[in-house]
């Protein structure tokens, strides 16, 4: 029986990797404790960007009550607000997976303990680990496959990382309270360690005698394959590999070439004016050629004084503006500052009679199907003298899976927003 017993993962005995112990969990812990705030205040505002606020069309989260109580409205500056929050939600996600899988692979024998549950306390304990490793291992995995595998939750994603992120990052706090203290002091003492004894065999003494008390550490552990500094590396490299090979889709030219993890699925740019990433092509949203001809193709324009209805020509015979800006996505990629040319939406406010203070805006697309073919600007996005119905890009007209006839291009704003082969504006029509 008593054989029976050591090998299962219940018993202490079957944990053999000498890695394992407060040491390490420690220091990893400590990885989590910086990398996972990043993590959820930069999925917070990007949450924000997103106008959740402002109109049903770009709320995902109908239900989220208190839970919006931060919502701001998303300023229109600096140009490249998304690009770095975004990019860094994504990029430092990405590299902190091997920390996670590092850190739940030092504690795992923990989940086998038995008995499962000793006192109430314990068993509010161990709730709290479960919504803790389980929001954990939710959150990277719905995150990975909403950038890597594009629309596996076509609609669904925005609500479960939404929430997921709440329960994880509630979780996340009690159990930072509870175990920072205890991570600093062991961190702590093994530079101490360091310090009295430079050489390695002391250290090994000095550690299994004050490892010796922990759950954590095999009581018969197996000859070590690798040190515990070893290891460390190991993981940081790991999460070195993930930076290098994915930091690049924040970028243009070379760089990009350089993210091998970011989705190449998506349709090539080619060269020219127009030779920067697209997210959807014009055949994937369903845009029929027919309906963005000239004779085809208005664009309505609804306000406080009636409708009008603009031919292309019409918009180009408007005052012309440009405006420098990027295109970043909630995936993460972004492109450099393109230059955009086409007509302020404040003038096209002015035109159904917002001459002062432009209103909210809701555009719509002439696609038929998909959440994004229609979404709301908030009036400080309209006001920016930047924000254009863009007709063209870089000096050529703007091509079809970029969003011609029209698309909008707002400053600071999310990629989503910056609705493309647009039909029709309604300003002030949000209520
Ligand atoms: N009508 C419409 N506009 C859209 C989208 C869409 O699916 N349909 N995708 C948006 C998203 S998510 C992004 S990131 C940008 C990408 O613009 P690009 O393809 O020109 O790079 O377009 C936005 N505009
Ligand atoms: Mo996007």
């Amino acid at each position: 029986m008593r054989d029976l017993a050591s090998r299962l993962p219940s018993s202490p005995g079957f944990w053999r990797s000498p890695l394992r112990g407060p040491r390490f969990t420690s220091v990893l812990g400590l990885v989590l404790l910086v990398g996972v705030p990043v993590l959820f205040v930069t999925g917070l505002l990007s949450y924000a960007a997103y106008n959740p606020g402002l109109s049903p069309v770009n709320d995902k989260t109908p239900d989220k009550g208190i839970l919006g109580f931060y919502l701001f409205s998303w300023p229109t500056d600096p140009t490249w607000l998304y690009r770095l929050t975004q990019g860094v939600h994504v990029t430092l996600g990405l590299a902190l997976i091997p920390v996670l899988l590092a850190k739940l692979w030092s504690v795992v024998p923990r989940l086998f303990t038995l008995p499962p549950v000793r006192s109430l306390a314990h068993a509010l304990e161990r709730i709290s680990l479960l919504l803790l490793v389980g929001g954990a291992l939710f959150e990277f995995v719905t995150g990975v496959l909403n950038v890597q595998l594009d629309y596996v939750f076509p609609g669904s994603f925005y609500p479960l990382h939404f929430y997921g992120a709440w329960v994880f990052f509630a979780a996340f706090l009690a159990h930072a309270a509870l175990k920072t203290p205890a991570a600093v002091r062991t961190v702590r003492s093994m530079r101490d360690a360091r310090r009295r004894h430079p050489d390695a065999a002391d250290q090994a003494a000095d550690q299994t005698a004050d490892q010796a008390a922990d759950d954590l550490v095999a009581p018969a552990p197996d000859a070590p394959t690798v040190s515990r500094r070893g290891a460390l590396w190991e993981v940081g490299g790991g999460s070195l590999l993930l930076l290098a090979t994915s930091a690049g889709r924040s970028f243009d030219g070379p760089l990009r070439s350089t993210a091998l993890l970011a989705p190449h699925g998506g349709a090539e740019p080619g060269g020219g004016p127009n030779g920067f990433q697209i997210n959807k092509t014009a055949a994937y949203a369903g845009i029929d050629p027919a309906e963005t001809g000239e004779e085809a193709w208005r664009l309505v324009v609804a306000g406080r004084t009636g409708t009008v209805r603009l031919a292309r020509a019409d918009l180009l015979r408007m005052r012309q503006h440009g405006a420098a800006l990027p295109i970043a996505c909630v995936e993460g990629w972004s492109t450099a500052d393109q230059a955009w040319r086409g007509v302020r939406l404040r003038d096209l406010a002015a035109l159904v009679g917002f001459d002062g203070d432009p209103p909210d805006v809701f555009v719509e697309s002439l696609q038929r199907a998909g959440s994004f073919r229609h979404g709301a600007l908030r009036a400080n996005q309209v006001a920016d003298p930047r924000s254009l119905l863009a007709l063209s890009v870089n000096g050529g007209t703007l091509s079809p899976d970029h969003g011609y006839p029209a698309r909008i291009i707002v400053p600071a704003a999310p990629g989503v927003l910056n609705t493309k082969w647009v039909a029709r504006m309604t300003f002030g029509g949000l209520a």
